[in-house]
């Protein structure tokens, strides 16, 4: 079998295993590997250790094979989780706490990494091989989002996901590597292109510049085989692909209420919502709070603005356990306090409402964390019942943040029973960081967040 039927083949497998694209790369260096060891050495990765490792891996990924012959071909997988858009009234609720919408179904690290390797064990059938691929989604040293678009799934747009010119940017990626040498597909390729450097994008670049266009090409196209429904839609995917371009807009950049893109290209996951509701398990500074909105898990605004992302159709994903399950959409804030299912504040009520979700990496305290940053900003006195709850909590990282909420309705309301509450915690409140976080909220202690480095600020009031 020539390389070339192989590749094709195998794109029909990954489509009826349930991936919507699948796309081929040779291996090499990936193009933003400087970029990424400068944005590391700059302190962006905070509490994500883990994108510090195997460095060497990264810049080089057939150095991954563990046994058995150096990888050559990478192969590039995404699966569309678009379903709907969520109504403007859901969304700017701020008595709900609205959820990112890749978390919408079930974890997709555990529905797609046994699809890769079963994506592999076919391979292996065809080519004989007995060494075993290796397949990678989000948590290896790997950058998807270059290989994406390298490989031509899609183009990395000014807000830094991977976007498709039809499908717009709710895709997950995943990649599988292999020693056989595929087919490759045609790379996305640079129209009219911008020259500038590590340095600049580095720096920040200016927003409202065009830095070039992309042709996407030959985009999954296959000859329809007989019986094969998977290549007759691939098909369809074949259709002329527009020119893939940000050009001037800057609207991600503008909307992202943090102000956390440094430029185009950049992102500071120091000052994204995403990294503190999801990734941090460590407080929320306090001037970012007030701007994380309604936000508990995640956050999709620099994406929801995206033009490439309106007028989407309503689509159901066709991976089973991606649909989107309505009470893990945009749940009301005080629902997870009721004594029937405490979900915010008891452990096992906590995994059993979570269970397969996303949402279990933020952990409960964390969740708890975010929640009551929500109910502060939401600043209703129905709120209060809330916050007095995870007030007594039994992390800190909750009792801290219940605090901040408290002094929000305090400030905002002049709510004497959070006052009450908040003199009784400081009461009997062991530690250290909390007890300043409830000066704080009583306007005794320090006003602002304390100056200096963001890490030092950390062990100051964290000790850790
Ligand atoms: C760490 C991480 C995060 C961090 C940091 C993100 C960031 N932008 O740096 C945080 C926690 C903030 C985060 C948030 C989100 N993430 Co995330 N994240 C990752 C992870 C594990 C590593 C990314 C990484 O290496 N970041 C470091 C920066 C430097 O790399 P980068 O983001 O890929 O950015 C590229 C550009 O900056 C580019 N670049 C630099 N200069 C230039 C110049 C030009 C011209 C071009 C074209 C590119 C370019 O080079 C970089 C390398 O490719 C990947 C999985 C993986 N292994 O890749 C998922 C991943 C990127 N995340 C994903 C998702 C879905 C999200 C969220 C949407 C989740 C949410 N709803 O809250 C947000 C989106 C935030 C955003 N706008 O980026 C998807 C992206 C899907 C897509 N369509 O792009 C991935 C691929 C996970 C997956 N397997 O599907 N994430
Ligand atoms: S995910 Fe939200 S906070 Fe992070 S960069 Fe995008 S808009 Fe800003
Ligand atoms: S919002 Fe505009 S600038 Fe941002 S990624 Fe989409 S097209 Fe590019």
């Amino acid at each position: 079998m020539s390389d070339r039927t192989l590749s094709e083949l195998l794109k029909v497998e990954a489509r009826r295993l349930g991936f919507d694209f699948c796309r081929i790369a040779k291996v090499g260096e990936p193009a933003h590997t400087e970029f990424f060891s400068r944005w590391l050495s700059l302190g962006r990765a905070g509490e994500m250790e883990y994108l510090a490792r195997n460095p060497e891996k990264r810049r080089d990924p057939a150095l991954l094979a563990e046994k058995g012959p150096p990888f050559r071909s990478l192969i590039v997988l995404g699966v569309d989780h678009h379903r709907f858009d969520l109504a403007p009234e859901v969304l700017n609720d701020p008595a709900r706490g609205i959820i990112a919408r890749y978390a919408w179904g079930d974890d997709y690290h555990e529905i797609v990494r046994p699809l890769l390797y079963a994506l592999d064990g076919w391979l292996r059938a065809q080519s004989g091989r007995s060494t075993p691929g290796k397949g990678l989604v989000d948590t290896g040293p790997v950058l998807e989002r270059d290989w994406a678009h390298r490989a031509g799934i899609g183009f990395t747009g000014k807000n830094c996901c991977t976007i498709h010119p039809r499908r717009g940017s709710w895709l997950f990626l995943a990649t599988l590597l292999v020693p056989e040498g595929l087919a490759c597909d045609p790379p996305a390729v640079a129209v009219d292109s911008t020259a500038f450097g590590v340095e600049e994008t580095l720096a920040g670049l200016p927003a409202g510049g065009d830095y070039g266009s992309w042709q996407l090409q030959g985009d999954n196209r296959l000859s329809p085989g007989k019986g094969q429904r998977g290549a007759l839609e691939i098909e369809e995917e074949s259709r002329e692909i527009p020119l893939a371009t940000c050009g001037h807009c800057t609207r991600c950049l503008d909307a992202c209420p943090t102000d956390a893109f440094v430029g185009p290209f950049h992102l500071d996951p120091q000052r994204c919502i995403s990294y503190w509701t999801i990734e941090s398990r460590q407080p929320v500074p306090r001037p970012l709070r007030r701007l994380f909105g309604n936000r508990i898990f995640g956050c999709d605004i620099c994406q929801e603005i995206c033009p490439w992302n309106q007028r989407l159709s309503e689509r159901t994903p066709r991976l089973s356990g991606l649909e989107a399950q309505q009470e893990r959409i945009a749940p009301p804030l005080l629902e997870g306090f009721d004594r029937r299912m405490p979900y915010w504040l008891a452990p096992r009520a906590f995994a059993e409402r979570w269970r397969r979700s996303p949402l279990k990496r933020a952990r409960r305290a964390g969740m708890l964390r975010n929640v009551c940053v929500a109910l502060g900003n939401w600043g209703d006195p129905a709120a209060f019942a809330g916050l007095e709850a995870a007030a007594a909590d039994e992390a800190a990282l909750a009792r801290g943040h219940a605090a901040w909420g408290l002094g929000e309705l305090l400030r905002r309301r002049n709510d004497v029973r959070a006052a009450a509450c908040l003199e009784s915690r400081l009461a009997e409140e062991p530690d250290a960081w909390v007890r300043e976080e409830i000066g704080s909220a009583l306007g005794r202690g320090v006003e602002t967040f304390p100056t200096g480095s963001r890490r030092d600020v950390y062990s100051r009031i964290t000790g850790h």
